[in-house]
């Protein structure tokens, strides 16, 4: 079983991966290739580091599965760290110092620097899968981010870029205090990218929803639901969905502030 030729005696798996990794400029990574990292302060949990500095990336994701009795009580993020978490499904207690909040699938909480994240699942002893973000605060004088807690359904969508098969939806504020933002782009099938983006910015992208191709440093690449992708800073960019599905992900990007 799984055995693409029992003379050869090889899994399927093996013999192949759609992995891609060019450092400080794309990398993809599909579910098949990751593996489990141990991490202080998770326990009775499943972690992968994603994107990380080692690739190129300002931040770190990661992706989480919380089993039952699955927690981080110890805190994630630090002095000049803020997090994020996204529930991609389950339902988790997650906390920014002592508040609590109850997220199920869609829903979310930031935690500014200096504000520890614990997180604790509360899916009756059934696995939960997060989305996870850390990166060190870009801090301006007078302003400041603060805790952000909601659910993606209760977000305004907005046509983006003007254009009508293709929605915006921003998790957190816009104003200077914040960084970066985590957004999702949702494209309906046959929908794309206006044009092949080149900017500063960097993303971790986690594919949600659907199948497309995306344009990565002018190579067409497929990807599909539960892919990561890293864009590195200036890196050409676009999105094509295919097939009958949302092709849809959750993406950093960061903002608000001039080069050093
Ligand atoms: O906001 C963005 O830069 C976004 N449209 N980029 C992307 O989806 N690759
Ligand atoms: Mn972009």
């Amino acid at each position: 079983m799984g055995y693409i030729n029992d003379q050869i005696g090889y899994p399927n798996d093996i013999l192949s991966s759609r992995s891609i990794i060019k450092r400080d400029n794309y990398a993809l990574i599909p579910p098949a290739g990751l593996v489990r990292n141990i991490i202080p302060g998770f326990e009775n949990c499943d972690v992968t580091i994603l994107a990380s500095p080692k690739l190129g990336a300002t931040f770190v994701d990661y992706l989480v599965t919380l089993h039952d009795g699955g927690r981080n009580q110890q805190g994630f993020g630090g002095e000049n760290i803020e997090t994020l978490v996204y529930v991609i499904e389950g339902k988790v207690t997650a906390s920014a110092d002592s508040s609590d909040y109850e997220l199920t699938s869609g829903g979310y909480l930031y935690c500014p620097a200096g504000a520890m994240l614990r997180l604790e699942n509360a899916n009756g002893g059934k696995p939960s899968k997060l989305f996870l973000y850390k990166r060190v605060y870009n801090r301006i004088k007078g302003y400041e981010a603060h805790v952000v807690s909601n659910n993606v359904n209760n977000l305004e969508k907005i046509h983006y870029e003007g254009m009508s098969d293709v929605i915006l939806q921003d998790l957190l504020p816009k104003d200077l205090g914040f960084d970066m933002n985590i957004h999702i782009l949702s494209f309906k099938p046959g929908a794309s990218h206006g044009y092949i983006e080149t900017h500063i910015q960097e993303h971790g992208a986690y594919v949600l929803s659907g199948a497309g191709v995306y344009n990565l440093d002018n190579e067409w690449i497929p990807v599909k639901k539960g892919d990561y992708i890293f864009m590195a800073a200036y890196v050409p960019q676009a999105g094509y969905a295919v097939g009958q599905e949302e092709f849809s992900y959750i993406y950093s990007k960061d903002c608000n502030r001039d080069v050093d």
